[in-house]
């Protein structure tokens, strides 16, 4: 094994592919209704079919989920109806036993209000707590600053004991901690070590660039309102603490990292992970997941041109310093299959292995998101009440109780965008409830669960779980699907993706055809690898996927 392979500096994490786990989703072990960490554990075969090498935990610390546990009460506690420390322990021993490492969630730029660091912060203008926070007097004029809050509505709340504003970028019941505070820093650090100390193989960090506020707090302008993360993420202490904190808590450790980057640009991207600064592995750029989204959130139609031009500008903008990761899910977005490709029943399973085939090929470390290696879609919302997510509720207060929108095309647009689809229960058979438990679900579980579930998935050799499987053995196989160059031979084309990965020794070539109707392109073929029809013919037909070596 060398240590560099076409410029880059071999790392395990680079030739990984993570799999990521939304625990209160994925399989209750107790009846519940509530996914579980013995529940994980039951499925490790599951996880260890598919062949990837890490998983990423979502939250498991425990929490009064205001936000389904990114909000944390305790950073060394876990989630009582998740289980027990013994229960991770275990679970940990498991994965590890199968040659799998474990990431967990580090959510830092705010707590939960419960925590008790809040609960003193709260209490006195002398707590020794109160800097742990972000306090402003109340000077008679309302909030201290206009930020508002991700969630909708201000980021300010007053709070009854002093009569003092708190700043939470999110939720009311997630305060911002006050980073700018060494104790601060030093907590965080020293909750990281706790979880590696146990053996945890490092960090998907929440917000991360989030943590370093602008001095002063001075206004959003108009034009910054629409997109407040963007000045949110762009404090002038993110760096010095990102530094800090792998000097003082990651160094000793062999670990990854992955910051989900909300409001970073593909220009300060370096900043954070190129390997000579010392920040972050990687981050999470939301460059492809708003592609169907307007100037103010809302849904819009997207185009194969502009979603192709991204791989290509982040390309260019990222030298062999800095690595990217690919993903086009997680629990914050709708279902890949329903967003990117087509779920009606004659495309859903080409058009599944059709994205499954990108996310495996292009130049990065992939993230699957549970149930899309079973082409789960999204879920057919009719209502409000069906919705969990905080978020969804506050636009419904902030857009339909004030009269700005209509109940109808309130739902309409949540069929396209709400977080509540990546969150319904993991499909595991057609019996009631999916087979994810056997009491009632916290969130509806799909009603396709007869059809699409990993029961039937695991018994068909051709099922979209088996190509998830091959890809990634193919991606193993094939060191330029991991560090080749990057190069897309149809920018301009309406309906195909082309494009190779290339090292001194191999040249592949992926042939993506992003329509139900036959294309005929003019690409070069070589020899057929594997694809999502088992022959091969002059066109690309609906949804195919075909990969060369040339
Ligand atoms: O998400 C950050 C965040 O801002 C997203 O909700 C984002 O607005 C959305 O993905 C845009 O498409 C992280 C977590 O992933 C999310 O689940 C939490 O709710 C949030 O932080 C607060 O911790
Ligand atoms: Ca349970």
């Amino acid at each position: 094994m060398t240590d560099t392979l076409n410029g880059y500096t071999r790392r395990w994490w680079k030739e990984a592919v993570v799999y990521q786990i939304y625990p209160r989703s994925f399989r209750d072990s107790n009846g519940d209704g509530i996914g579980d960490l013995r529940g994980i554990l039951a499925q490790v075969p599951y996880i260890k079919g598919l062949g990837v090498d890490v998983v990423w935990l979502s939250p498991h610390f425990d929490s009064p989920n205001a936000d389904n546990g990114y909000d944390i009460r305790d950073y060394r506690k876990v989630m009582a109806e998740f289980g027990t420390m013994s229960d991770f322990d275990d679970l940990l021993g498991a994965l590890h036993a199968e040659g799998i490492r474990l990431i967990i969630d580090l959510v830092v730029n705010h707590s939960s209000d419960e925590h008790v660091w809040f609960a003193e912060s709260r209490k006195s203008r002398d707590n020794p707590y109160r800097d742990y926070y972000i306090w402003r007097p109340d000077t008679g004029n309302g909030s201290p600053n206009n930020f508002t809050s991700i969630f909708t509505g201000s980021a300010w709340q007053k709070d009854a004991a002093t009569g003092d504003y708190y700043l939470h970028l999110f939720a009311v019941k997630q305060p911002d901690l006050n980073w700018d505070n060494p104790a601060v820093r030093h907590e965080v650090h020293d909750l990281m070590r706790f979880w590696l100390d146990k053996g945890v193989d490092g960090f998907r960090m929440d917000v991360i660039p989030f943590i370093s506020k602008r001095p002063g707090l001075p206004d959003l302008t108009e034009a910054q309102r629409a997109k407040p993360q963007f000045v949110y993420s762009d404090g002038p202490k993110v760096h010095d603490y990102l530094q800090e904190m792998r000097r003082e808590a990651l160094k000793p450790y062999d670990t990854m990292t992955v910051g989900e980057a909300f409001g970073v640009t593909l220009d300060q991207t370096p900043l954070f992970v190129d390997d000579r600064r010392g920040e972050l592995d990687m981050i999470f750029q939301f460059d492809v997941v708003e592609i169907d989204r307007d100037a103010n959130g809302r849904w819009t139609p997207w185009r194969l041109a502009d979603f192709k031009a991204i791989f290509s500008r982040h390309d260019a903008a990222l030298d062999a310093h800095c690595w990217p990761t690919v993903f086009f899910s997680n629990h914050d977005n709708p279902r890949i299959v329903s967003r990117y490709g087509d779920d009606r029943p004659q495309w859903r399973e080409r058009s599944a292995k059709l994205m499954a085939t990108l996310l495996l090929t292009l130049k990065g470390t992939p993230f699957i998101y549970q149930g899309d290696e079973l082409g789960m879609t999204n879920y057919p919302f009719t209502d409000i009440a069906q919705f969990d997510d905080l978020w969804v509720k506050g636009q419904w207060r902030e857009q339909v109780d004030s009269g700005q929108v209509s109940a109808a095309d309130f739902i309409q647009s949540q069929m396209k965008i709400s977080r509540d689809h990546a969150r319904t229960p993991m499909q595991w058979t057609a019996e009631p409830n999916g087979g994810f438990t056997t009491g009632k679900p916290w969130l509806m579980v799909n009603p396709n669960t007869d059809e699409i579930n990993a029961a039937r998935a695991v018994a068909d050799p051709s099922s979209i779980y088996h190509y998830y499987a091959a890809l990634i053995a193919l991606r193993r196989k094939h060191p330029a699907l991991v560090y080749g160059s990057y190069q897309d031979l149809l920018p301009d084309h309406a309906q195909v993706f082309a494009y190779t990965r290339t090292t001194d020794d191999e040249t592949m070539l992926i042939a993506l055809n992003f329509s139900d109707e036959d294309v005929t392109v003019d690409l070069p073929r070589g020899t057929w690898i594997t694809g999502n029809y088992s022959d091969e013919v002059p066109a690309l037909r609906g949804w195919e996927a075909r990969v060369y070596k040339l």
